[in-house]
């Protein structure tokens, strides 16, 4: 481990505090809503900073594929317009209900899947923004370990990735993800 980087099987698991769309790896990874819409949050700020292509895939896929929305914990990918970032990974995480929803398993599911798919597109490099924990009120200090444990079990099984980077907003936010990675990782 040197500073907020770890190392987990051949991958490095970094965490940073910023802007996820100044991020220059393969992918990142967009908090999406089901119905695939600009909305909020970092999605919100994907779509104005990445320009209109992005939510021309994202139709393209309602149209074709989910006609009746993206189910919460699946994934699917489009091209990062303008963004540094070749691809976005558009997962929807859970609303927190308090937590007996199914929400831990939703959440995992939502970091999983998103993992899954950048590796089946021969991609190396991927950076997540702390899924749920904004307008769908997930706990971060419990989803910051969901979202670690989740990408540590997947990298110990799977050697093709690089680089997982988790992109905290706010320094408060990197300081939970620091504690729980000293736990987890
Ligand atoms: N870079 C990194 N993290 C960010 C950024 C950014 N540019 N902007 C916000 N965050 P949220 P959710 C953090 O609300 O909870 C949208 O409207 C933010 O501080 O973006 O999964 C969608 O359309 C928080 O820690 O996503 C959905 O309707 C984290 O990203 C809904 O919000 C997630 O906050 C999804 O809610």
């Amino acid at each position: 481990m040197v500073g907020d980087e770890f190392q987990v099987g051949k991958a490095k698991v970094c965490l940073v505090q910023g802007d996820i769309t100044e991020m220059d790896t393969d992918t990142i990874v967009n908090a999406a809503n089901p119905a695939l819409t600009e909305g909020g949050g970092v999605s919100g700020t994907i779509h104005r900073k990445g320009g209109p292509k992005i939510l021309g895939e994202c139709k393209c896929i309602r149209a074709t594929e989910w006609p009746d929305g993206l189910p919460t914990g699946k994934a699917v990918i489009t091209s990062g317009g303008n963004l540094k970032a070749r691809y976005v990974i558009h997962t929807v995480g859970p609303v927190w209900h308090g937590g007996t929803h199914g929400e831990p398993e939703l959440l995992a599911e939502a970091y999983h899947n998103s993992l899954k798919l950048v590796v089946s597109k021969g991609l190396k490099t991927i950076a997540f923004p702390s899924i749920s924990t904004g307008a769908y009120r997930y706990p971060i200090e419990k989803a910051s370990r969901i979202a670690l444990t989740t990408v540590k079990e997947f990298l110990e099984k799977e050697d093709k990735l690089d680089k997982v980077v988790f992109v905290l907003f706010t320094e408060h936010d990197l300081g939970i993800y620091k504690e729980a990675a000293k736990e987890i990782l």
